[in-house]
């Protein structure tokens, strides 16, 4: 068998972990049910109430602000961001989605806390609605679940700055 030398691999133990939720006011008949995804799997995850803390921003494209107060507050392990974005006969969607994207994986990046997408881009309500709680999943339980793990590997891999070993 090889023998590797690390391997990193993020648990679903919830317990101790802080986590932040932005969500998305716009299209909140999609929004509200991620929530609720979201929350479950949290809490199954063994996310303390206590440690959740949730807030409502106008809609996807003020996402990535919310979650760059929460990620550099220092109060959190994970981000996760929960929004609907669905076409309309404009280019808005292309804008409000493409922008929300961007902005939460900068954000990430830019802060090193896991900030998870959960923003549903789809084509229709129905579609919107499918991946919201009913015959295609929920896509904010997923999101959720990406946290507590991203939370925990990030825990696990080696700090930023740290020295270079030699090989
Ligand atoms: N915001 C969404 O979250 N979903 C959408 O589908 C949407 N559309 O289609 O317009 C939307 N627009 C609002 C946008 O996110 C901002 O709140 C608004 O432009 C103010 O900055």
């Amino acid at each position: 068998m090889t023998s590797f030398r690390s391997t990193y691999d993020g648990s679903l133990d919830g317990s101790g972990l802080r986590v932040a939720l932005a969500c998305g006011r716009f299209n909140d008949l999609i929004t509200e049910r991620l929530l609720s995804g979201a929350l479950d799997a949290l809490r199954r995850l063994g996310v303390d109430d206590q440690s959740i803390t949730v807030a409502w921003a106008p809609g996807a494209f003020e996402l990535p602000l919310v979650a760059q107060r929460f990620a550099t507050s220092g109060d959190f392990e994970a981000v996760v961001c929960l929004g609907a974005v669905i076409r309309g006969a404009t280019a808005h969607f292309d804008h409000v989605a493409g922008q929300c994207a961007a902005g939460i994986q900068r954000v990430q990046l830019d802060t090193g806390v896991p900030v998870v997408f959960g923003v549903l881009t789809t084509d229709t309500i129905e579609q919107a609605l499918e991946r919201a709680g009913t015959k295609a999943g929920n896509k904010g339980f997923e999101a959720a679940v990406a946290a507590v793990e991203m939370a925990d590997l990030l825990r696990q891999l080696p700090k930023t700055g740290g020295q270079e070993v030699e090989r």
